[in-house]
């Protein structure tokens, strides 16, 4: 018998594509997870759209129409709770989240970031692979703690930076790998395979390497 699906919150604040990946793997019937609710703190985010064609619930919460960082992450936590998620998954989400928040959804809360980790946390990363003149770059899957960007990692998938790209070009590149290791992270995690220990990450009780799972191309 099957057991209850894991219950999914999506919080972004932009286009969505990530969002798109997700609703995609979970077309199946006997799919582990389901997504209850989309989150999003900019009323004009495209992935609203995506969220609404899918039939899934939406909320937004203006963060401007917040005194502070602690009240608007206090009514988001109020609203993400109301979904009882098992999941509360971060998808080109743009807002600092407090300790406070951090800490109520510890181990429960995954973040996918375009970079690898722990190369370029923080904004504007594939400008920076670029500067470098990285051979390469890609994205990273991990917890989120209160070090922003610095929780245990899960995956990370590498792209070549290749001499004729630009910033387009090359977050195009990574997007479509952001597309393929997020919903198998999220499956992993749906289908309780994948946990937070006091180590770092665990996958069947095994300890992740401190790099996550590597994906090359
Ligand atoms: N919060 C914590 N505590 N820890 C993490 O690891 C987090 C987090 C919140 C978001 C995503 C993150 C990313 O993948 C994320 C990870 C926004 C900023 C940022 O500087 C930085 C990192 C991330 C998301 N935001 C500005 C702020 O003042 C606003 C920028 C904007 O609105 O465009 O919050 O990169
Ligand atoms: C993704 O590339 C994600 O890694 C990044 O924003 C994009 C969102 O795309 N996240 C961050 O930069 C977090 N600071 P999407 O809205 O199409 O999923």
């Amino acid at each position: 018998m099957p057991s209850e699906p894991c219950n999914v919150v999506v919080l972004l604040s932009g286009s969505g594509s990530n969002l798109q990946a997700l609703i995609d793997s979970c077309r199946a019937a006997d799919a582990p997870l389901r997504i209850v609710a989309v989150v999003s703190n900019r009323a004009d985010a495209y992935g609203l759209q995506r969220a609404e064609a899918a039939g899934i619930a939406s909320v937004v919460l203006d963060h401007t129409q917040f005194d502070g960082r602690e009240a608007f992450d206090a009514a988001l936590m109020a609203r993400i709770d109301g979904f009882a998620p098992d999941l509360v998954v971060l998808a080109g989400f743009m807002r600092i989240l407090s300790g406070e928040f951090v800490r109520h959804y510890q181990g429960r809360l995954l973040n996918i970031h375009p970079s690898l980790l722990p190369r370029y946390k923080g904004l504007h990363t594939h400008r920076r692979a670029l500067e470098a003149g990285d051979a390469e770059h890609g994205c990273s899957v991990h917890f989120v703690t209160e070090e922003l960007d610095g929780g245990p990692l899960v995956v990370q998938a590498v792209v070549p930076v290749l001499p004729d790209d630009t910033v387009q070009s090359l977050a195009q590149r990574v997007h479509h790998q952001e597309h393929q290791v997020y919903p198998l992270a999220v499956h992993w995690f749906a289908q309780g395979r994948l946990r937070l220990g006091e180590q770092g990450a665990l996958l069947d009780d095994q300890p992740l390497p401190a790099s996550g799972h590597m994906i090359r191309p």
